[in-house]
């Protein structure tokens, strides 16, 4: 299974970007008018692309909206280019000034994929030499697109262009490592601990846990889900010895005991971890919690401000473990929401991020990427977790 990737659609006001999403999406999601302006706020449509899975679009406010709800409006564009996996730069009438020159500037310093369109290109035809001089100067190829041909069969051929693009730029820059990529195999038992208790949401389970159960069956492995309860029944009457058991970090403790050793165990915190790209870092960053001393501070980073389970492990759980195990009083500053990233980061001696089942890879990678730089160590609930009830080793052993 593939992940959800996402997809921003950027440019001036009228260029066409909800126009574009209406387009290959297919339906009339985005309202579209010849008012510059149309778009205030980012819209987001999901749909399935055959050959690569489901994406969401974000139709964003034109780039170069004017006063002071228009600026408020560019921040809001500009905000969603940290959050995709891959841009689409619109522009007409052959125009490149500076804020489609910004634009490509910002996905460049954030490393991320584009696509420039040249669109409404029934109107105005794409000029060769401009094309000629972005390819040269910006290593950058332009498509030459319209979301108003007469002709049916030549409008399906430009998305159809379009969309291969699409799926070429996603799999060349951004493969997508499943949650359980590499782990498990077809006819592979694999076993997870999904405590359903009062922490646990209402009627559904939480999102790591779907996708592994997904992930497992499109792999035709052999999924078997239950709660920590059922688990020491469940060891000792099976013949078949499971390829992995995967755990809740709240489960740790009691089914690290009840597992035996010789069967790999992990958690999902760590295989959601593995998925996003942040692993290598939570692994040096567990390994610096033995350099942490008395009076330290710790920034704890939640991005799913409705979850309140994940509000208890940041704010109670994990500061009595870690101080626990590490013998030492440590004061702990609790950042919510996606916004307010503390200014003076290098304040802290540590960053613990909460899973960020909610919020997608880049958010999590922008979210942790100051700390990074800084040299801060970060890790995530469910590793400190792992780390302080002394399963650590063992639930990293799998994915290493
Ligand atoms: N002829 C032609 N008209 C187009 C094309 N794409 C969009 N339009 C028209 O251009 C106008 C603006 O389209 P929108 O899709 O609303 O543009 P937008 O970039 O989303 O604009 P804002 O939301 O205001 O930033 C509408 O009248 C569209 O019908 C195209 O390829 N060819
Ligand atoms: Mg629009």
């Amino acid at each position: 299974m593939s992940k959800v990737r996402h997809i921003g659609v950027f440019g001036k006001r009228n260029t066409g970007k909800s126009s574009l999403i209406n387009t290959i999406t297919g339906q009339n999601v985005a309202i579209v008018s010849d008012i510059p302006g149309t778009t205030t706020d980012p819209v987001r449509k999901r749909m399935e692309i055959f050959g690569l899975g489901p994406v969401v679009f974000i139709d964003t406010a034109g780039i170069d909206d004017d006063g002071k709800l228009g600026e408020k409006r560019v921040e809001k564009s500009k905000a969603v280019i940290k959050t995709i996996d891959l841009a689409i730069l619109i522009f007409t009438n052959n125009q490149v000034d500076k804020y489609e020159r910004g634009l490509i500037q910002s996905f460049k310093d954030e490393e991320l994929p584009f696509i420039m369109v040249h669109n409404q290109s029934d109107i105005v035809a794409m000029d060769p030499e401009v094309a000629l001089d972005l390819a040269e100067k910006e290593g950058i190829s332009v498509l030459e697109f319209s979301c108003s041909l007469l002709d049916e069969e030549e409008q399906k051929s430009v998305v159809e262009t379009l969309t291969s693009l699409i799926i070429a730029r996603l799999q060349e820059c951004a493969p997508a490592k499943t949650i359980l990529e590499g782990l498990v195999e077809k006819d592979d038992k694999i076993v997870m601990v999904c405590p359903v208790d009062s922490e646990a949401p209402e009627g559904r389970l939480i999102l790591p846990q779907v996708n592994a159960i997904r992930d497992a069956l499109d792999r035709e492995a052999v999924a078997v889900v239950l709660q920590p309860d059922a688990l020491e029944n469940y060891i000792r009457n099976e013949t078949v010895k499971p390829k992995l058991v995967v755990t809740d970090s709240q489960a740790f403790d009691f089914v690290s005991k009840t597992v035996p050793e010789d069967i790999p165990l992990t958690g999902f915190s760590l295989l959601l971890a593995r998925s996003k790209g942040l692993f290598p870092y939570y692994v040096k960053g567990v390994e610096a919690i033995s350099n942490l001393k008395s009076g330290d501070r710790i920034l704890i980073l939640e991005s799913c401000t409705h979850h309140s389970s994940c509000d208890d492990i940041g704010r109670v759980k994990i500061p009595r473990l870690l101080q626990k195990k590490c013998g030492a009083e440590f004061s702990f500053d609790v950042v919510g929401g996606l916004d307010s990233f503390p200014d003076n980061i290098m304040k802290y001696s540590m960053v613990i991020q909460c899973g960020g089942c909610m919020i997608t890879d880049r958010q999590l990678q922008a979210r942790l990427k100051p700390a990074i730089k800084a040299g801060i160590p970060v890790a995530n609930y469910g590793m400190v977790i792992a780390y302080c009830t002394g399963i650590y080793q063992r639930a990293i052993n799998p994915l290493i």
